[in-house]
């Protein structure tokens, strides 16, 4: 496979760019060589600078439910795109966003959009803390809410990648305000929540951990943090950025049945393009400005591309059978995958909440992981060899052994056949036979 193309690429990017990407989980640091660069993207297909083509389970890290350059979204885009890129004034189509995002997610009574996940995780936390009245937030090691000061302690996603323990940059006063505890731990949580639950604003959780690797929420484990924080006046946000629009119209919320006060989203309701939104309850919502104290703006947000992008993919996902054919191809990878990994001694774990996946290098595990500690005992260099095998193979997962995979609905059985025969050639290359 030629790669004269990406590396030359990646040495004129090196000069200029931090580590030549623009965010870090794009390098491939922990699984040795250099990154490709993606030309374009069509269906559940990349290809790359030198013209190979891989079948994508990526999908731009979420936001590609439809697969890369879906037609409607496409023609949305430049239907908008004549009428001008940018206005900084409110526009019809974010109106009919909030409308299709309230109707689709109840608990999710005003919206405000931004610009990415980050933007709405943080600013769902200053509100939080705005309405509360209280500095202190709870987050669970592993999982990741965006870049902002207050969440990266213990996160996931890039930060566990590099195997880096927080960041440089964030003041004490901030790391201090937030706790963490164990995913799928209620007792710590619980204890917590003894102890100093009267200044805890908010506990943010992603009710799917999607950037450790995968790990499922146990039973009683929402309803749990429902629960506590009721007890004891904080309020329960849902990072639903991977989630949201991705488990069904509700996402997580409505897979799960539990009702956060707050939301935030991201990837999906963008459809590809920069959008981030944070929502819930009226009463907490109208404490943003204008109506209220707590201040958050951007000069793109309800950029009329992304409103435009956001829209042609809800209304894709409107279609009655659509989550049902997602499940459909994304049972067949699952049912096809635990097949191939039994071949080879079971040597990884595949597990999957609806069309997010993730494959767990740890050989013989009879269970999902339960936690971020426990997802750490996985042979993280043997996912490396992996990846790199699997991407000879014309197969391209997260260049991470943290991060989920993703089945978009432009992946049909024949691209699912193809990803079984990749894999299995991959794991008979890295097992030496
Ligand atoms: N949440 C994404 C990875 N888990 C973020 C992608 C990025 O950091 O570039």
């Amino acid at each position: 496979m030629r790669r004269e193309r990406s590396t030359k690429l990646f040495e004129r990017a090196v000069k200029l760019i931090p580590g030549g990407v623009n965010s870090p989980v794009r390098a491939f640091k922990a699984v040795g060589g250099n990154p490709i660069f993606i030309s374009r993207g069509e269906g559940p297909f990349i290809h790359d600078a030198d013209g190979n083509r891989y079948i994508d389970y990526v999908c731009s890290w979420g936001p590609l439910i439809l697969g890369h350059a879906p037609a409607a979204v496409l023609d949305a885009i430049g239907r908008a795109a004549k009428d001008g890129t940018s206005f900084g004034w409110a526009t019809a189509r974010e109106v009919e966003l909030a409308e299709r995002v309230a109707n689709a997610v109840p608990s999710v009574e005003r919206v405000r959009f931004v610009n990415s996940g980050t933007e709405a995780t943080m600013s769902a936390l200053r509100l939080a803390r705005g309405f509360t009245g209280r500095d202190r937030v709870l987050k669970f090691s592993g999982c990741y809410h965006g870049h902002a000061d207050a969440f990266l302690s213990e996160a996931g996603s890039g930060v566990a990648t590099l195997g880096i323990p927080g960041s440089a940059g964030v003041p004490v006063g901030a790391a201090k305000d937030t706790l963490t505890a164990p995913y799928n731990d209620l007792e710590q949580t619980r204890e917590l929540f003894a102890t100093v639950g009267g200044e805890i604003a908010a506990v943010i959780v992603e009710p799917v951990a999607c950037n450790m690797g995968l790990v499922p929420p146990q039973d009683g484990f929402l309803p749990g943090l429902r629960e506590l924080c009721d007890a004891h006046g904080a309020l329960l946000i849902f990072d639903e950025v991977i989630t949201g629009f991705r488990l069904g119209l509700a996402g997580a919320q409505g897979y799960y049945k539990v009702r956060p006060d707050l939301s935030t989203f991201g990837k999906v309701i963008g459809g590809g393009l920069p959008v981030g939104a944070y929502g819930g309850r009226a009463d907490i919502m109208e404490k943003v400005a204008p109506l209220g104290p707590v201040y958050q703006a951007g000069t793109l947000s309800g950029n009329p591309l992304a409103m435009a992008a956001g829209l042609a993919t809800l209304e894709a996902l409107s279609r009655p059978s659509f989550y049902d054919d997602l499940e459909r191809v994304s049972a067949a990878l699952a049912t096809g995958l635990s097949e191939v990994l039994g071949k080879h001694d079971h040597i990884a774990r595949f597990d999957r909440v609806a069309s997010i996946f993730y494959l767990w290098f740890k050989a013989n595990a009879d269970h999902p992981a339960r936690d971020y500690a426990e997802i750490k005992t996985a042979d993280a260099g043997l996912y490396g060899k992996f990846f790199n095998a699997l991407l000879q193979q014309g197969v391209a997962l997260a260049p991470s052994a943290f991060e989920v995979g993703f089945v978009s609905s432009s992946h049909q059985q024949t691209h699912v056949d193809a990803t079984l025969t990749a894999v299995d050639r991959a794991l008979e290359q890295i097992r030496g036979r």
